[in-house]
């Protein structure tokens, strides 16, 4: 046993229900210790001290990166693994068409079966931890047993991670239980499980960040859009900003987009030269949860309290507020390690390093075939340390959202930017939402699948059914957001980006912010409500001509024809639960066109 950890973690819970339950999975998993994280500042070096003691962290240059550590992880074990993603409900339509479904009881036994025994020799550690700001109605607690200390790490920046978190659940048994076993990484035994109907999550066989972190993807977006829905609100893959104008209006959006296709740098977009005096403050990255608020609004808060950022293509000039919020008390998994203890990866603003460690641990120059960082490679870094942090981040009744904005990675076909006429067509707008799948999932890269609300792989229930609830929800407010659709990644004829994107994406913002508050024109078209040329601020961006301007917000009848039948292809497959105002809208697009 580490010297490094025998001082801390001695303090149990008093809350009988987490206490039975870390009990039982001690009992099952046969632990040498148990360590009760409180989220201290004590604790936090101990077990940095131990991550790096056993290998798991690499300390960084504690000159040129104060607190920061490098992590490598299994070469198998880099991405989410949506074929090892289960929704375990009692009957199978509850997980519907779009999930791999199994049946809880010997799903549960296979997985107790795995995990039985296998914290043999280690620690077990209990990280609780609050998801959302301290006092808000929105919050919730869950509480991730896992025997890596990299989750233990990496939870402690993702979420408000310990003391805080036994607080607000005091003696309730109403938390999130999550076990995480490492096992031996054979993928062959990889399984991540959700069990909603007991709010709890089993994943065994992985410590990749989506599979492993389970407040992010498994509790916040899987099991939560399961509560959200019997509750009444609202757990989507979103993005929050707020726009601050010059004169000090501050309008808050949020934005879905599917993993890697841009939320961390849109989150944080630093607006350029064009805009002086205005500003975009930072919510969240990843993840929203939105409810009506007594006002008849959307509210929104970010249940995290860090990013968990790709690294490649992160630089001064894509996202600089990413660049200052990693310069600290940061972990980097997957990226390169330079000579001198810092780090690099494919477009960082450093030229390429003249030999490092790839992310594999091997050699590499310049000349090596392969990326020295790979794709997938990512930073956990606290959100505090973003200069832009809103300070309504920490606000127990969120904010109020006035635009949802819908967006994929698409080289053709899909305008920069349009308006949907009303809710229920920005409903439709979600849920035919597609765009090319990324690094970020195992499996082929550049493939346009559809991908709803960007939640394809996040929805913890039926798809059909979440139609149903979103189409719901705009009777429950009495100022529903304006909704749109964006898509930075149009390409020309010569496969060159139509759209600048980063900074220049403030320009689609502020139409975006002026439509909300009327005071933007736009032309009606069979998609929706698009800008013309002069409702548009084209101004300092020589290269967009009205030409381009044109080609950017195209709509080619014949690609449409094709969109129209590929989003058929999930409709069908779901058709049984599809509500009608969706069919509907279909019919009334085809029609327009
Ligand atoms: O790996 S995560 O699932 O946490 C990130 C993502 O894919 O969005
Ligand atoms: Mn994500």
């Amino acid at each position: 046993m580490s010297q490094t950890l025998s001082s801390i973690g001695l303090q149990p819970a008093t809350n009988p229900h987490l206490l039975s339950w870390v009990q039982e999975c001690a009992a099952l998993t046969q632990p040498e210790r148990i360590i009760w994280c409180d989220g201290s500042q004590e604790e936090c070096e101990a077990l940095y001290a131990a991550a790096v003691e056993q290998g798991v962290l690499i300390r960084l240059n504690q000159e040129k990166l104060p607190g920061c550590y490098y992590h490598r992880s299994h070469p198998s074990d880099v991405a989410r693994v949506e074929q090892c993603t289960y929704i375990c409900t009692s009957a199978e339509v509850d997980a519907g068409p779009t999930n791999n479904w199994a049946d809880p009881g010997p799903m549960r036994e296979k997985l107790l079966g795995l995990a039985r025994g296998s914290m043999r020799g280690r620690i077990l550690y209990v990280v609780p931890y609050l998801m959302g700001p301290p006092g808000s109605p929105l919050s919730r607690v869950g509480v991730e047993i896992t025997d890596s200390l990299y989750v233990v790490l990496n939870m402690r920046i993702m979420a408000r991670m310990g003391r805080v978190a036994l607080e607000a659940l005091g003696d309730s048994n109403d938390f999130n239980r999550g076990l995480h076993c490492l096992l031996n990484l054979d993928p062959a035994n990889r399984f991540i499980c959700h069990f909603p109907e007991r709010n709890e999550v089993i994943s065994v066989g992985s410590g990749y960040g989506g599979n492993a972190l389970l407040g992010k993807k498994c509790f916040a977006l899987r099991i939560a859009s399961w509560l959200g829905r019997q509750e009444g609100w609202m757990a989507e893959h979103m993005l929050i900003l707020g726009v601050e104008s010059p004169d000090g209006e501050k309008t808050f959006v949020a934005a879905a987009f599917p993993s890697q296709c841009g939320k961390t740098n849109f989150a944080m977009m630093v607006p350029p030269a064009r805009f002086a005096g205005w500003k975009v403050w930072t919510v969240g990255d990843d993840i929203a949860w939105m409810k009506p608020g007594p006002d008849g609004r959307l509210h929104a808060i970010n249940p995290e309290a860090g990013y968990f950022g790709v690294a490649p293509g992160t630089n001064a000039r894509t996202n600089p507020n990413a660049m200052r919020s990693i310069q600290r008390d940061t972990i980097f998994t997957n990226v390169a390690l330079k000579p001198d203890g810092t780090v690099w990866w494919e477009g960082h603003d450093d030229p390429p390093p003249a030999e490092c460690l790839d992310w594999k641990g091997q050699p590499w120059t310049p000349g090596s075939k392969e990326k020295a960082a790979h794709p997938n490679s990512r930073f956990t870094a606290p959100m505090r340390n973003n200069p832009m942090l809103a300070p309504e981040a920490e606000d127990p009744r969120g904010v109020p959202i006035d635009a949802l904005i819908f967006g994929g990675r698409r080289p053709n076909t899909v305008p920069l930017v349009f308006q949907a006429f009303h809710w229920s067509h920005g409903v439709f707008l979600g849920a035919t939402m597609g765009s090319e799948t990324t690094a970020a999932a195992a499996g082929a890269v550049g493939q346009v699948r559809r991908d709803p609300m960007a939640m394809l792989p996040f929805c913890g229930y039926n798809m059909g059914r979440y139609f149903r609830h979103w189409l719901d929800m705009r009777k429950r407010m009495k100022y529903p957001p304006r909704i749109f659709h964006v898509n930075w990644f149009r390409r020309d004829g010569n496969g060159t980006f139509l759209w600048p994107g980063y900074g220049e994406n403030m320009r689609v913002l502020r139409w975006i912010i002026d439509r909300c508050r009327g005071r933007a024109g736009a032309c009606e078209t069979a998609l929706g409500w698009v800008p013309r040329w002069e409702d548009f601020d084209t101004a300092g961006l020589p290269d967009l001509t009205p030409a381009r301007f044109e080609e950017l917000q195209a709509m080619n009848p014949d690609e449409w024809r094709r969109e129209i039948l590929q989003q058929d292809e999930l409709f069908m497959n779901i058709y049984q639960f599809l509500p009608k105002e969706l069919i509907f809208q279909r019919e009334l697009l085809v029609a327009r066109l």
